[in-house]
């Protein structure tokens, strides 16, 4: 008998509400829920694959053991045993440093698993907690500690007649900027209301195709374009003298940072025209509202924090900040209320606290500790090495940079354990692998897309969205799978340990159910979670009422347009040759510059296995333009070898007319073990091989050159496909 339930599809961030068509116990079909009043019926090609997904032959069902080279199937429950006993013993004799958690992309999608990691670290004692999003845009939150952040949040996407997208492609990612709920639909409308979108990118991206004005620039050149625009825009007038005065300090010497970003100057540097600076200046500097918003891209490259902060002034100095009396555009709903204040908020330390790591000068920080330096942590004998890793829901072979560097690492380790529905590049260098429910096997509320509002700013859900599914079929039948949080919980139970979930202590004796936690997680929400699961379609739960509140009496934080690491920064920016190099290691003969990207098909390392997704490739082409092909001599289809000054992939170049000349687009976390490497047309190749962590990268984040890497590109040799 076949039945339809609404559903959040987890395979990416987005969180869309869904139909499954469930028949004997299978999911065998999805749909977008046209009832839902944050998606409107919204689905993409992989949320569709959920049944394949569920149902995939390839899938882990089973934990696994290490034997030597390969694996054996081992209970999960086993498998806890003997990773609990590691631990404990590892714990022993070197102390709780000795062990790492890496909580990845998919523990967002599933809060109780992130919270019982957190827990089980807080009661092991251990602070190597790291996450993939501080390889992703650490500059967003290091930016927002030196900058500040304004209390009520930014000015809505919805409403704003302009906006400024760099190095983002939302309507593909579902990431930041417009907001990530059905972006092509939001885009769709604000445009039809007059919107102009000027989208900042080396390539014509899916969103830059629907913009009123792409400046299609050398990547790696943000920091001086951004310079640029607002040069313009303080020169023409076009900032809030009154916001200013009132609520920014260090506009003097942001001016004058900034002043010699002409647009001639920067149009040299970027290879964009200088009207086109003088234009995006003047379509965001006259607009009404209206915000600036960077993504993955020059986050990846050289200056993310600067990037980012530059981006904040820019808004600031714009006064584009919710101010007294507006309306609370989203007082969230899973979690306690926001009620906005017009104010800035007490900045938080940027860095110089906390645990520091034993190499480069890098620790804790406003961004979190970067895996970017983990490698080395674990390569690096001596007191407080770690020996052990946990990894939930990530995939450090594919995605860390520096692959090779991680290779080693993981080598190395003691104990490897990762929870994961495949064998990943990662699981096949594990010594233990746990298997995880999948989405539609476990219950699900959307709380980490509200939780986003505090990564950056203009992310997050636009209006107080929630909606929660329950479980809504089993594991296919005689899979050992487990929740994340299970795992966690099964090791803390095992140690002997009280585990506490947001204050409140978890039951070790009699285990709870994944909506007891979620409970939990909820304590002290503005609504309900009771309440929210009345609605199987979601619902926004407004307060049209609630406005933002006047400045507290007395209260003297500013907001810091000049801050003096940024502006110094700047001047270093400056002080480069203008050859796009960015003033970090200048390798001449480097001449072309990678960029990452994201393929719509696929989410970073998941959904290579699905038929469905693979339809148009298995691997990740190499994206160029079809001049610069030509003056190589090469075709589509060719085999090509990528080399930086560091490390060097084979790729399958594609002709790709969006790309800039001079740039090669290429989509990350593929590839595998260098052992694969002859696999290229099936595994594609990993870009991260091309990055050394250890150059080039940023002191305060820890955050190396991930994009706009330059790079040197030939005709491979014939031996690569040696099979
Ligand atoms: N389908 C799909 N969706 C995804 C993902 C996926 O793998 N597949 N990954 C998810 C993840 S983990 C994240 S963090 C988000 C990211 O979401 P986004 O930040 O929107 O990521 P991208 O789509 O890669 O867009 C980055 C853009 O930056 C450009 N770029 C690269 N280098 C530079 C530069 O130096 N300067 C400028 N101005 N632009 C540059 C690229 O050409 C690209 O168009 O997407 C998420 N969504
Ligand atoms: N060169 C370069 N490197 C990059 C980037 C780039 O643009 N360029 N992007 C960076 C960014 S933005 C990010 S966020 C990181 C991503 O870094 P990671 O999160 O480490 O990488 P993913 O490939 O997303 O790994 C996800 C893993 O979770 C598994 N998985 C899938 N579904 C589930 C599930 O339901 N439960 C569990 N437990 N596991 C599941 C997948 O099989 C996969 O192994 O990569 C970063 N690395
Ligand atoms: S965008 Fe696609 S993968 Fe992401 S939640 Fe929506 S349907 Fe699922
Ligand atoms: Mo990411």
């Amino acid at each position: 008998m076949a039945e339809i339930k609404t559903a959040i599809c987890r395979f990416c961030h987005s969180f869309c509400g869904i139909k499954v068509t469930i028949e004997d116990g299978k999911a065998v079909k999805v749909v977008g829920d046209k009832d839902n009043p944050m998606y409107f019926g919204y689905t993409c090609v992989k949320g569709r694959q959920l049944p394949a997904q569920h149902d995939n032959p390839e899938r882990l069902l089973h934990a696994q053991r290490r034997t030597g080279d390969g694996h054996e199937r081992i209970a999960s429950e086993a498998a806890l045993d003997e990773i609990a006993a590691t631990i404990g013993r590892l714990i022993a004799e070197h102390g709780p440093r000795s062990v790492a958690l890496y909580a990845a992309t998919y523990t967002f999608p599933y809060p109780a698993g992130r919270a019982m990691a957190m827990a089980l670290m807080d009661a092991i004692g251990s602070p190597m907690r790291f996450t993939s999003a501080t390889i992703d845009q650490p500059g967003k939150p290091m930016s927002m500690a030196l900058h500040g952040r304004w209390h009520a949040g930014p000015q809505p996407y919805a409403e704003s007649d302009a906006w400024i997208l760099v190095g983002a492609n939302p309507v593909v990612s579902k990431w930041g900027g417009i907001p990530q709920y059905n972006p092509a639909k939001r885009l769709h409308d604000a445009l039809k209301n007059g919107q102009k979108l000027v989208v900042i990118d080396p390539r014509l991206t899916e969103t830059a195709e629907k913009a009123h004005l792409h400046l299609q620039c050398k990547p790696g050149e943000d920091p001086a374009i951004l310079a640029g625009i607002a040069n313009v825009m303080i020169s023409e007038g076009m900032i809030d003298e009154a916001f200013l005065a009132a609520e920014v300090d260090g506009f003097e010497a942001f001016r004058a940072a900034v002043a010699p970003f002409t647009p001639d100057y920067v149009a040299r540097r970027a290879g964009v025209p200088a009207e086109q600076i003088v234009e995006a200046a003047r379509i965001f500097g006259s607009a009404r509202r209206g915000m600036i918003t960077a993504g993955t891209g020059p986050n990846m490259a050289p200056r993310g924090t600067l990037t980012e902060y530059l981006v904040l002034a820019i808004n600031t100095i714009a006064g584009r900040w919710l101010r007294e009396g507006e309306k609370v555009p989203n007082p969230f709903v899973l979690i306690p209320e926001r009620h906005g204040k017009a104010q800035a908020e007490k900045k938080p330390k940027p860095w110089g606290y906390g645990e520091q790591l034993r190499v480069r000068g890098l620790g804790e920080n406003a961004s979190g500790l970067t895996p970017a330096a983990l490698a080395e942590e674990i390569l690096l004998d001596g007191e407080g090495q770690v020996r052990a890793l946990m990894c939930v829901g990530g995939n450090p072979m594919a995605a860390w940079p520096d692959q090779m560097r991680t290779y080693e690492a993981m080598k190395k380790l003691e104990l490897l354990a990762t929870i994961d529905i495949k064998m990943s590049a990662t699981a096949k260098v594990a010594h233990y692998v746990l298997p995880a429910a999948l989405g539609l096997e476990a219950p699900a509320i959307t709380i980490s897309n509200e939780n986003a509002w505090f990564y950056g700013s203009a992310t997050g859900y636009p209006d107080p969205y929630a909606q929660y599914q329950p479980k809504l079929v089993e594991p296919p039948a005689g899979a050992d799978v487990l929740e994340e949080w299970e795992v966690f919980y099964g090791i803390g139970q095992r140690l002997g340990l009280q585990l506490r979930i947001n204050g409140q202590d978890v039951d070790m004796v009699n285990k709870p159910t994944t909506d007891d936690l979620f409970e939990m997680i909820c304590r002290g929400s503005r609504i309900p979670l009771s309440e929210v699961k009345k609605y199987p379609h979601g619902h926004i739960f407004d307060d049209p009422d609630m406005m933002v509140l006047p400045k507290d009496e007395g209260w003297a934080e500013t907001l810091d347009v000049g801050h003096p690491e940024m502006m110094q920064e700047l001047a270093e920016v400056l002080a480069e040759p203008e050859t796009n190099d960015a003033g970090h290691t200048l390798v001449a003969d480097f001449g072309y510059r990678l960029v990452s990207r994201r393929l719509n098909d696929v989410y970073n390392s998941s959904g290579r296995d699905l038929p469905a997704l693979t339809r148009n490739h298995h691997y990740n082409p190499a994206f160029m333009n079809p001049g610069d092909l030509a003056a190589l001599g090469l075709r589509a289809g060719d085999v090509i070898r990528i080399a930086s000054d560091h490390g060097s992939i084979l790729g399958v170049a594609e002709e790709a007319a969006d790309v800039r000349p001079g740039v090669i687009s290429m989509a990350h976390s593929f590839g595998d073990a260098p052992q694969f490497d002859n696999q290229l047309f099936f595994i594609g190749s990993n870009t991260g091989r091309l990055t050394d962590v250890t150059r080039d990268f940023d002191a305060r984040t820890g955050m190396p050159r991930m994009s706009a890497i330059p790079v040197s590109i030939t005709r491979a040799e014939a031996s690569w496909a040696a099979e």
